[in-house]
């Protein structure tokens, strides 16, 4: 990185292109109005082999969850199970019930997660420039609610970045471009078509379960980095729906400018693209590498949580 002043957000991205209101002055889903029934019908004609797969990571894995520094992983709670009923004073059923009950508290954002459109911002304005003071006490705009009701249906597309680079995962900080999907893509013999939902596999937190705490010293995810040329390409392209399997999607601080997140502020605050984070793509991967198709019918739709910044979500690919 170089000395110089790291830009503030509004002056760095003062030019770049923007899609709010081109949906109207009150959507709350932005890039997912790309995919309407022509792309859905397209998507679930690509289930050719009755493959499915399910890419959320485990919430409460024994080995740890991965989260961005400052959430913490979640906690499971049992409330109920066997012993309850040891109690003198336990409920009686009649006809004999017994059952488990539990909780978890939770960062909406600390597992596979869609991102709510207006979970960042800049200058005091949010998606489809929804004043962020909206967002105090909850999100009354642009919250995940909107994008769990209408879910998300298209062709997805896997891009094997760590394959394509001969890693068995990326390094930190290491990024890489819209150019660099487009020959990834071609390497594998996909097409990239408008609408399409972008699917980058990393195996960055592979290194997390391998390192456990030391993995956050000078924590730098890789990832795409910010270029006006990346941005148009996105907006040209009509990307509904970012999916990666880091924690937030991007090269955590861009190495050019330093600035922090750039492309959650260009592609979700500006454009309307629907993040999808921390996903796991392994069992995914290993059958396209297999098969060699890595277009698929993509599905998920996040939890409805009311005034939600984001939400938990198992996409579910068929193939
Ligand atoms: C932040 O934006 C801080 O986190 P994420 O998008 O990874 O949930």
């Amino acid at each position: 990185m170089n000395d110089a002043p790291v830009p503030a957000l509004g002056e760095l991205l003062k030019d770049a292109p923007s899609n709010w209101g081109k949906w109207g002055e009150d959507d709350e889903v932005g890039g997912l109005n790309y995919l309407g029934p022509e792309q859905v019908l397209a998507a679930v004609g690509l289930v050719r082999q009755g493959k499915t797969f399910c890419i959320q990571r485990l919430i409460g894995d024994p080995n740890g969850d991965p989260v961005w520094p400052g959430r913490k992983p979640a906690v499971r709670t049992q409330i109920m199970d066997e012993a309850t009923w040891d109690a003198d004073d336990a409920p009686a059923f009649p006809g004999g019930l017994h059952y488990a009950d539990d909780m978890i508290n939770a960062f909406l954002q600390g597992s596979t997660q869609y991102d709510a459109l207006g979970h960042v911002w800049f200058d005091g304005q949010m998606w489809n420039g929804y004043d962020a003071r909206t967002s105090v006490g909850g999100m009354d705009k642009a919250s995940v609610e909107p994008i769990a009701q209408k879910g998300v249906v298209g062709r997805g597309v896997l891009l094997d970045m760590a394959r394509f680079r001969g890693k068995t995962y990326l390094d930190s900080a290491e990024t890489f471009t819209h150019e660099d999907l487009l020959a990834c893509a071609e390497s594998q013999g996909v097409e990239l078509r408008k609408r399409d939902i972008i699917v980058i596999r990393t195996n960055y937190l592979q290194r997390f379960f391998e390192l456990g705490d030391t993995f956050y010293e000078g924590f730098c995810e890789p990832g795409l980095v910010y270029s006006p040329e990346l941005v148009q390409w996105f907006q040209d392209m009509e990307i509904p729906n970012l999916v990666t399997d880091t924690i937030a999607n991007e090269v955590t601080f861009d190495p050019n400018t330093g600035v922090a997140l750039t492309l959650h502020n260009a592609l979700m605050r500006n454009l309307g693209v629907t993040f999808t984070e921390i996903v796991d793509l392994e069992a995914l991967a290993a059958d396209c590498a297999d098969d060699g198709t890595y277009e698929f019918c993509y599905t998920a739709a996040p939890i409805k949580v009311a005034q939600g910044s984001g939400a938990p979500v198992n996409p579910v690919v068929l193939k």
